[in-house]
């Protein structure tokens, strides 16, 4: 054998390799986007029926998002969430059994059964927490991300945040404090053109990208109902972050496909607004994706069954389980500490 058909052969082998990863990165993009997608059409059923107390955001048709940044995280990595939250954080691998219990006010729950939707939080994947509160999930990000870089973790905080957020003081005063001490923070803006039952633009006279320019700040958009091209954006964004070359802004335009919240009536959104997102699913978008890239739809369907038994198993495990003690509602809201100071 030649030397040239050697190397023809090992090219060949290599650009199947590649073929074959990319294969697999895509799936594992779609395996988390149909994760997310289950549990909240399951919570959105479970809501109705009386079973989750409380609010619930839910953010059916913004997956791509989720599925993209995260993965491009590593382990070492946090991230902060907002209201709307629910994907972020089982994209980055919470488990899918204390996440029910903590939704359904469950004592097993991820936080007790104290947090519920809105309050979700895992430190041990740097999941800094949900917040009810418009914006207040970014400066806790910039905070870990202080931290990232004074402990030389090669870590990246990510603050995940709405449109109604570019309003909000604290992500400008973010903005700046970032920008000074160049901090690994990527600033994930999810902007689906509403906060509540307002449009973006009666909210914010500005930009995001001019915002971000204001301050010296780098800044991409990307379509985010197009989870390749979000997973492409967030790895060159932390390859800069990790760089040192940080801060960073990633608008991911998206769409809202359900109430601001479960059971809002949205009188205030167009018939046509609303036909119009079922041509711009990101599921089955992704769908298409996978079957051009040669992975059987039998694959496909193998997944998406194994994530409904997952979640059917985890939505019995909850109801199993009990609802938090009574006696334990105040534990953890004060340290040992406070407590000996108090008696
Ligand atoms: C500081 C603050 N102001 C107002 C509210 C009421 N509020 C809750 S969610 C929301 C809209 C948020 O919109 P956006 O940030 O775009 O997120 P989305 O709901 O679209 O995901 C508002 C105004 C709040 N929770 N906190
Ligand atoms: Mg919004």
């Amino acid at each position: 054998m030649s030397t040239s058909s050697k190397s023809g052969k090992a090219a060949g082998r290599t650009a199947g390799d590649a073929a074959g990863a990319r294969r697999e990165s895509l799936v594992a993009l779609y395996r988390t986007m149909a994760l997310v997608r289950e549990v909240e059409q399951a919570l959105s059923r479970l809501f109705a029926n009386g079973e989750v107390p409380g609010f619930i955001h839910l953010s059916l048709g913004q997956e791509a998002i989720a599925a993209g940044v995260t993965s491009a995280m590593e382990p070492q990595d946090s991230l902060a969430t907002t209201h709307r939250g629910h994907g972020h954080v089982l994209a980055r691998g919470i488990d899918v059994d204390g996440f029910f219990k903590e939704i359904m006010g469950r004592a097993g729950g991820l936080c007790k059964g104290r947090g519920g939707s809105m309050h979700v939080a895992d430190l041990s994947l740097g999941i800094l927490g949900a917040n009810g509160i418009v914006g207040a999930g970014i400066p806790i990000a910039l905070g870990s991300a202080i931290a990232h870089a004074t402990r030389r973790t090669d870590g990246v905080a990510v603050a995940f945040f709405g449109d109604g957020a570019m309003a909000e003081g604290v992500l400008h005063e973010t903005l700046n404090m970032a920008a000074l001490w160049k901090v690994p923070l990527m600033l994930v803006c999810e902007n689906n053109g509403w906060s509540e039952f307002s449009p973006t633009s009666r909210q914010f006279a500005a930009k995001l990208e001019a915002l971000a320019a204001a301050f010296g700040i780098a800044y991409a958009r990307v379509d985010g109902n197009d989870a390749p091209a979000v997973a492409e954006a967030a790895r060159e964004a932390c390859a800069a972050l990790r760089a040192g070359r940080g801060p960073f802004v990633l608008e991911c335009i998206t769409h809202r496909v359900r109430g601001h919240y479960e059971g809002d009536p949205q009188k205030y959104r167009d018939a046509d607004e609303l036909q119009a997102l079922e041509g711009k699913d990101p599921l089955a978008r992704m769908r298409r994706v996978l079957g051009e890239a040669g992975v059987p739809d039998s694959r496909v369907q193998g997944i998406d069954d194994e994530i409904r038994a997952r979640v059917e198993a985890a939505i019995e495990a909850a109801r199993a389980d009990e609802p938090p003690a009574f006696a334990d509602a105040v534990g953890d809201v004060y340290t040992s500490i406070g407590a000996e100071i108090r008696q």
